[in-house]
């Protein structure tokens, strides 16, 4: 993970969960409205304070409709990170979360890539508590396949993404330097 290099993050998550608000909240610093997404955007983005001064992050926002889920993994070939976007108001639809979330991680199983799931839009007073979110996802079950965390956020004030992308960074690069030492062995 060179100063010249970018650590490349693919984003997924169900449509209208606040992914691309989520880009361009960290490539502009502010709120943005979105048009829903057709295929996908791909911003590029420098860290600029703290651990990630520096650091070059490219960042694949996904299509998330129903439609688009099947091709998800294809962007995974050179990704370092997954980053999946939970809408945390919408309780209707958070099996059907539960299992997109649990579908697109065994679909690379064998990559065990970092993966951070962000509860998302918790300024909605509607929102559910994180720590409900967190079990109706299962996601200690995930933590025991791959490196993984899980955070609350809003997009539209930003609180929450500066921690999200400091965990994001801590995870790739532990994972990095396990997959160099596994080779080396
Ligand atoms: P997507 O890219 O995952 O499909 P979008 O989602 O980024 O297009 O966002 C879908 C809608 O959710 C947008 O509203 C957006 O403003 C809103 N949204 C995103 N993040 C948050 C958040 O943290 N809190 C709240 N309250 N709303 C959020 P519209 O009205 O344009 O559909
Ligand atoms: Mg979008």
């Amino acid at each position: 993970m060179g100063s010249s290099s970018s650590i490349q993050i693919v984003m997924v998550g169900l449509d209208l969960t606040g992914k691309t608000t989520i880009l361009y909240r960290m490539k502009f610093g502010q709120y943005m409205n979105a048009i829903p997404t057709v295929g996908f955007n791909c911003e590029k983005i420098e860290g600029k304070v703290g651990k990630l001064k520096g650091v070059s992050f490219t960042i694949w926002d996904i299509g998330g409709k129903d439609n688009m889920r099947p091709l998800w993994k294809s962007y995974l070939r050179s990704a370092d990170g997954i980053i999946f976007v939970v809408d945390s108001s919408d309780k209707e639809r958070m099996e059907e979360t539960r299992i997109e979330l649990y579908k697109f991680v065994k679909s690379h199983n064998t990559l065990k890539l970092p993966t951070l799931v962000i509860a998302n839009k918790q300024d909605l007073q509607e929102a559910l508590d994180p720590d409900e979110i967190a079990k109706m996802l299962s996601i200690q079950d995930l933590t025991m396949t791959q490196p993984c965390h899980f955070l609350p956020a809003c997009a539209v004030t930003g609180e929450g993404l500066t921690e999200a992308m400091d965990i994001m960074y801590e995870m790739i690069k532990k994972w990095k330097k396990s997959k160099h030492a596994k080779v080396a062995r």
